[in-house]
């Protein structure tokens, strides 16, 4: 059975930009997407504001402005009213404040809300980029390190009328782990955003890398797990830091079905066939008769290189 998936790419967020006007923005895409007949939506990572890790701040008053608070947050309840108006369900990707423990926590966070407006669960992004501290000697800094704690649910997968779902968020895809653990966990369709700018600041690279890692990565994640996948972009020049685009929709056989074309607003679409993972799943990626975890030890026994004499 095929079900219609969009991917909503955004155009730069600039920090003028108010929390209020990005919304609208991403309304009229949900309001697109549901127009051309789609049942989930997928946002991009930190949707709600420019991409803030970029810049240096010191002290929680300078940074708070950029998270929310409460889910739905003031700021995002619009959204997901036109949703459960419009039965369509969605990713959304922001940066998340709670009090828990008598202790103040910021994620990079992504929730996934049913078409129905049920909130089926959230993802905190558990690769963080980048440094805690100041590199110094570029035009822009990657700080999430700095500003977000280490996700702290794993990563889970969803159940829907429609598909169980994986969540993650950007750096995430760069990590095969982050989706071999969630198709172990029965994922059948993978929904991610990123931000990534199109300069490298930690190794100089040629710029064309940044939109073939991209693709490698969500590909390769698509094909070895047998799973859609989703991938929302937040792309463009934010206040003269330029952000890849390239956001997409990628089949189980890892072939891209559907793929942005600008650097702005932009709604994707195609009518996902489930069906068309599972065949992978039950052949060449067949993990309960292929894989073999005894010789899998370093994977999680380790975090770097262990050269054994
Ligand atoms: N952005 C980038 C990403 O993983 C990055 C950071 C880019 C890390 C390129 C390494 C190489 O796409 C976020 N937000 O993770």
């Amino acid at each position: 059975m095929s079900v219609v998936f969009a991917v909503a790419q955004m155009g730069p967020v600039h920090l003028a930009d108010t929390k209020e006007a990005v919304v609208q923005r991403l309304i009229a895409m949900l309001r697109e997407a549901h127009g051309r007949g789609a049942r989930w939506v997928t946002f991009p990572e930190l949707a709600l504001t420019t991409f803030f890790p970029r810049y240096i701040y010191d002290t929680p008053e300078e940074y708070d402005a950029f998270f929310e608070e409460g889910l739905p947050s003031p700021a995002m309840a619009p959204l997901f009213e036109a949703a459960k108006d419009l039965r369509v369900g969605f990713y959304l990707g922001y940066a998340e404040k709670l009090h828990e423990g008598g202790q103040v926590h910021r994620y990079n966070t992504a929730v996934l809300v049913g078409p129905d407006g049920a909130i089926l669960g959230k993802y905190r992004k558990v690769h963080l980029p980048g440094t805690k501290d100041p590199i110094g000697d570029g035009e822009f800094e990657h700080l999430e390190k700095r500003y977000f704690e280490v996700g702290d649910l794993g990563f889970p997968v969803f159940g829907t009328p429609d598909a169980r779902m994986g969540l993650c968020i950007c750096n995430d895809r760069r990590w095969p782990e982050t989706f071999r653990v969630m198709a172990l966990r029965g994922a059948e369709v993978f929904m991610l955003g990123y931000n990534t700018p199109t300069r490298n600041i930690h190794h100089p690279e040629p710029a064309h890398l940044r939109e073939f890692h991209n693709a490698l990565s969500l590909q390769s994640a698509a094909y070895q797990n047998g799973a859609w996948v989703m991938a929302a972009a937040k792309a463009g020049s934010e206040d003269g830091f330029a952000m890849i685009g390239g956001s997409c929709i990628i089949a189980p056989t890892g072939e891209v079905v559907a793929r942005a074309i600008s650097e702005d607003d932009e709604v994707i679409a195609h009518a996902c066939d489930l069906e068309l993972g599972a065949y992978i799943r039950r052949s060449v990626f067949d993990f309960a008769r292929h894989r073999r975890p005894e010789h899998y030890g370093p994977i999680t026994a380790q975090t770097g290189v262990e050269i054994a004499d």
